[in-house]
């Protein structure tokens, strides 16, 4: 899917294709196997933009350049509590997450349910790269320029019922591969949802890579959610299980700390969480702090799915 009518958030477009990049490419679509097809469509260079230091968006809330996170930062300061609470590790510990063969169950209200291969679930879709903001609760933030397909065509694909009013995802549980599920630090597996529009609306993407690569596991390979309008927790990662459902899914970090962390969980500047402050943000890479927009910066092309609802009660 692609947005035709070019919005402020929207990455822009370049046509430099350097050898290293293609090659870059190569690696990513054979490493993904049997999606080839689909990764052929890739067009946009990330690398080169960050190589050139080209402004991704227009301008942030102070008129500052906007650039991607180096490569560096996304891959080595991660949340994936299924490994461990620090940031760190991660990025030390989840190559013990096997990704290959991976599959994913589909239940509930659709006429597709099944146990899918992952390639058989992407295979169908166009991928894309899409340069998201991401903004952890915690008040850091970063770039990506994330490859995959959009949640809504592969919504499509499993053919909700019309009872279907929300999806719910799932992490999967394997204390043998994840030693932080070991501790009782959050209930596992790991579970978020969305409402049926907020997975129908075209930001809302499936990610398999990022930086022209098949994701890494810390970044929650080989298949995870990207919300980029709201708090990084509901981008769930290592997905193994997606259920179609007519009342609301608990979300784990709901169920973890009901006061602090909602369903909704948009990125709202104006609301602080109970403990701090929300109006700031540091990019991953930076010192200063930078000023946090409301929906991430995302409100033209969201706001008007939260219309009629108060933000304040529904965090
Ligand atoms: N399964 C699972 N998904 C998860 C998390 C997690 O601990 N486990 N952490 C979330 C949080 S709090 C954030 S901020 C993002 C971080 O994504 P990143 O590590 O790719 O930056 O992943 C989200 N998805
Ligand atoms: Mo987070």
């Amino acid at each position: 899917m692609l947005i035709k009518i070019k919005k402020r958030s929207d990455a822009e477009e370049y046509e430099i294709t350097p050898q290293s990049l293609f090659e870059q490419r190569r690696r990513f679509i054979k490493k993904v196997g049997g999606l080839s097809l689909a990764a052929a469509t890739l067009s946009l260079p990330p690398s080169a933009l960050a190589a050139l230091n080209i402004n991704p968006y227009s301008k942030d809330v102070d008129g500052d350049r906007d650039e991607l996170t180096a490569y560096k930062h996304i891959t080595s300061y991660n949340n994936f509590y299924e490994f461990n609470t620090d940031k760190q590790s991660p990025a030390k510990l989840a190559g013990s997450l096997k990704t290959d063969p991976w599959s994913v169950t589909v239940e509930g209200e659709c006429a597709k349910p099944g146990v899918y291969a992952l390639e058989d679930l992407a295979k169908p879709h166009k991928f894309e790269e899409r340069i998201y903001r991401l903004r952890c609760v915690e008040a850091w933030s970063m770039v990506v320029p994330w490859i995959g397909f959009p949640l809504a065509d592969l919504v499509k694909q499993l053919e909700p019922t019309s009872r279907a009013k929300y999806v719910e995802f799932t992490t999967l549980f394997d204390p043998e591969q994840m030693p932080g599920q070991n501790r009782n630090v959050l209930d596992w597996p790991y579970v978020e949802g969305l409402r049926m529009d907020e997975a129908m609306n075209p930001l809302t993407m499936m990610a398999v890579g990022l930086y022209g690569e098949v994701l890494p596991n810390q970044n929650g390979a080989p298949l995870r959610l990207v919300v980029p309008w709201k708090y990084g927790f509901k981008s769930i990662k290592s997905i193994v299980k997606i259920r179609f459902s007519e009342t609301q899914p608990q979300t784990t970090w709901n169920l973890s700390g009901p006061k602090e962390y909602g369903f909704f969980a948009n990125v709202n500047p104006e609301i602080d969480h109970p403990r701090w402050s929300q109006a700031r943000e540091r990019r991953l890479g930076e010192y200063r702090k930078r000023k946090t927009q409301m929906f991430n910066g995302y409100a033209e092309e969201v706001a008007q799915l939260y219309r009629g609802m108060d933000l304040k009660r529904n965090y």
